[in-house]
């Protein structure tokens, strides 16, 4: 068994979330923040039989889409001087972050 942790853009998530239920796969969703747009994103918990991986990598992939986003540059970055102020970047981001786990234990209680 893998467990899939998928971070994702919320505009995605709940389709994303939506086609997993809809082909039987378990889904945990959870409210996260990237650390470097500190803006919102989702993370997704997905547990799934390792003859079922690809259909979950299948679906991520067709459902999450990459988008440019502007942001201020980090402000708080050590050694900046007092002086520095940020200025708009543009970063891609997306489709989806993917860490794959393999599962020691699966335990319903
Ligand atoms: P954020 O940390 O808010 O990053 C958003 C996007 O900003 C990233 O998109 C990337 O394009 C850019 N970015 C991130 N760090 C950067 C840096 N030091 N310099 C320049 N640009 C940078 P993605 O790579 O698609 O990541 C989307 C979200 O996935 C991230 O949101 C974060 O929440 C998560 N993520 C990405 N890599 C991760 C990792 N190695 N570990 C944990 N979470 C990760």
């Amino acid at each position: 068994m893998k467990l899939i942790i998928a971070i994702v853009q919320d505009e995605d998530a709940s389709r994303l979330v939506g086609q997993m239920m809809n082909e039987g796969l378990g889904v945990t969703k959870l409210a996260t923040t990237g650390g470097f747009l500190r803006a919102g994103n989702t993370t997704l918990l997905v547990g799934v039989e390792d003859d079922r991986f690809q259909q979950a990598m299948d679906i991520i992939e067709s459902v999450c889409k990459s988008r440019k986003q502007v942001a201020a540059s980090p402000s708080s970055m050590v050694g900046m001087p007092s002086s520095y102020s940020p200025y708009p970047i543009e970063v891609v981001v997306g489709g989806a972050t993917v860490f794959v786990l393999t599962v020691d234990q699966f335990i319903k209680l």
